[in-house]
């Protein structure tokens, strides 16, 4: 960091702060984790230099060859990792992979389904402030009321009267498995797509602690840097017969020049995938999302659906007098990061919610294991009861410190 620190302090100081912040909190947001420093190596080298327009072998520039080289790897380490027929590691991110999907399947006015965000979906999913929702005419997904659960019955109704041309099967605040069989024979019946949106539970996917969507759907989509582990970026599977569909809807259909350098970090997060420690890692995440999960039901929280199957859970804040906004902002006075969310039929707006969620990747990569989610359990429940007084969040933020201290972070980067 020598050079940047010389020539821009300014910049230099925020990263520096940054990487204190990651290495001092308790990270809880479900949907973030810490790379490894060789996908920090990677992602900050030379390959971001480059245009690289087009794919392996079949590009529209010259001095390709390095370039070629990552993308396969990338490509053939991911088809490995998931099994299935097709990669296309360009996507910038989770929502131009599901963007190049639609795209390359529906006509404007088209009719989707997906979950609706405040039961757990994504934006990209059919919400009418993203594309998705403007361009396709969308029926939203539920749970059910008492169960949290998707409601398949539901779904299947809804389908067999809207007849929609694609259906996606996925979440961002989802704890329990999702039945990607189900959604497939809803699918057959009505005759649509059907498009997997894995970007939380890949991790968890590819170490086989979930079912995997590869037999059933007809694409799956993903983010890179969530429970996987790697870059910031997506990705999109598909079976062999779309391969040259899905290539160029991504491009030139909606991007330009891929981000070499975020490629080049895939390949090296994929690697990491395919070991061992891997897996170990994914099961850790469930585990700790349990205990964590526990721990704040013996506290008197209540967990939407009443635990979790993965790596996430969302607490339901109205039997304690809370909201998420002001939860999310109690928290972060005692140094613990959370997001505000939704709860299904939420009866606050989307910048209030009655809800937090809370994941475990980023805290199990650390290093952290039950006990430690235990205490975590603890210290969110004390930050809230004591939500008024600023002394107590204070000494609770010393509290976290000392447990953050405990799983060093990012050494290397911390020494001035
Ligand atoms: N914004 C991401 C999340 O937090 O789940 C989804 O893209």
């Amino acid at each position: 960091m020598s050079s940047l620190k010389r020539l821009d302090s300014e910049v230099y100081k925020a990263i520096y702060m940054e990487t204190k912040r990651q290495a001092e909190n308790l990270e809880l947001i479900a949907s973030e984790n810490f790379v490894s420093e060789a996908v920090l190596e990677a992602q900050g080298s030379v390959m971001t230099n480059k245009y690289a327009e087009g794919y392996p072998r079949h590009r529209f520039y010259g001095g390709c060859e390095y370039y070629d080289v990552v993308e396969s790897l990338a490509i053939e380490r991911a088809k490995k990792l998931f099994g299935c027929d097709h990669v296309n590691v360009q996507a910038h991110s989770g929502t131009q992979a599901n963007m190049a999907v639609y795209f390359a399947v529906l006509g404007i006015g088209d009719t989707i389904m997906g979950m609706h965000l405040s039961h757990g979906g994504h934006l990209s999913h059919g919400h009418p402030t993203s594309f998705s929702g403007k361009y396709f005419k969308t029926v939203p997904i539920g749970v059910s009321k008492k169960t949290g659960r998707i409601d398949y019955r539901e779904m299947k109704s809804l389908a067999i009267k809207h007849k929609p041309k694609l259906i996606v099967a996925g979440a961002s605040a989802y704890s329990r498995i999702i039945d990607f069989k189900k959604f497939r024979e809803v699918c057959d019946r009505v005759g649509a797509f059907l498009m997997a949106d894995i970007a939380h539970i890949a991790g968890l996917i590819a170490a086989d602690l979930h079912p995997s969507p590869i037999p059933y759907a007809d694409f799956v989509t993903t983010t890179t840097h969530k429970t996987l582990r790697g870059p910031r970026g997506g990705m999109i599977m598909c079976k062999k017969r779309y391969a040259s569909l899905i290539d160029r809807n991504i491009f030139p259909g909606i991007q330009g020049g891929p981000l070499m350098h975020v490629i080049a970090a895939k390949a090296v997060a994929f690697k990491e995938a395919l070991t061992p420690g891997f897996r170990k890692y994914q099961a850790q995440i469930i585990k700790n999302a349990r205990a964590l999960a526990e721990g704040l039901i013996r506290k008197g929280f209540k967990i939407v659906s009443g635990g979790t199957d993965t790596h996430l859970m969302l607490v339901d804040l109205r039997n304690k007098r809370l909201t998420g906004d002001m939860a999310e902002e109690v928290l972060d006075k005692a140094g613990i990061t959370v997001n505000k969310n939704s709860i299904p039929h939420d009866p606050e707006k989307p910048f209030v919610t009655s809800g937090i969620r809370l994941g475990t990747p980023a805290l199990t990569t650390r290093g952290m294991k039950e006990e430690d989610m235990e205490k975590t359990a603890a210290l969110i429940s004390d930050a809230l009861e004591h939500r008024y007084d600023e002394d107590y969040l204070a000494s609770l933020k010393k509290e976290v410190r000392k447990l953050t201290r405990k799983f060093p972070l990012y050494k290397k980067r911390l020494r001035k």
